[in-house]
């Protein structure tokens, strides 16, 4: 049995929910994080020394950092080729945007949870809330700029890149207000929008 530990309301655990879905597996989900705590236990930091979400378990084995475990899944269980290229080029060029949106999206989405979203708006620095959606949209630019060029950040196809990426970039669509037109980032995220396993799992409240 796949167990998946971490609140369904994170953005990396959204990512790893998704995935599942998306490759019709039976999963069991944990909810740890957030409100309900639960990292910061021996039994926990075992699997996870980090202390944060999500983690995978599969049996025996244990995974953490949410792109590994995307990579991970598919390379076990896709066998179709569902969301991942057989071409060695294909998928590299797809896992650069994982590693783009892990490295830099994720570090700017972040602040806008910790610093904008989740504190009163009379205790905001107005200087640093601009600072902050400046950064973001400096990142969609070169985001929206790609996918010109082509259908989905996987590629011609869709896949593992986007599966990292749009739950980065829902809450930003969902809450920043005066946000600048991206319009083939908008395109992707209606036709991601339709996808069953997007609505059921990214389309939540954003807290
Ligand atoms: N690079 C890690 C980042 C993991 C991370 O920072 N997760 C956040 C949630 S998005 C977390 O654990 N927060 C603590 C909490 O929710 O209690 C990954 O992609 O898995």
């Amino acid at each position: 049995m796949l167990i998946v530990w971490g609140r369904k309301n994170s953005s990396n655990v959204k990512k790893v929910l998704w995935c599942l879905e998306e490759l019709n597996l039976s999963y069991e989900s944990k909810e740890v994080g957030g409100p309900f705590g639960g990292l910061d236990t021996p039994e926990y930091r075992k699997m996870n020394p980090n202390a944060t979400i999500p983690t995978l378990q599969d049996e025996r084995f244990t995974l953490w950092e949410s792109n590994s475990i995307l990579r991970y899944l598919t390379a076990k269980y896709d066998q179709s080729h569902l969301l991942i290229f057989n071409d060695a080029q294909d998928m590299a060029a797809a896992d650069k945007w994982m590693d783009w949106s892990g490295a830099n999206l994720f570090a700017v989405i972040k602040e806008m949870m910790n610093k904008i979203v989740r504190v009163p708006v009379e205790q905001r620095d107005p200087t640093q809330v601009i600072k902050i959606y400046q950064n973001i949209e400096q990142l969609l630019q070169i985001a929206d700029e790609a996918l010109a060029q082509q259908e989905y950040f996987s590629g011609h196809k869709f896949g593992i890149a986007d599966i990292a990426i749009a739950p980065l970039f829902y809450p930003w669509r969902e809450l920043a207000t005066d946000r600048p037109e991206f319009p083939h980032l908008e395109r992707w995220y209606q036709q991601l929008q339709a996808r069953p396993a997007f609505q059921k799992i990214v389309m939540l409240p954003i807290n």
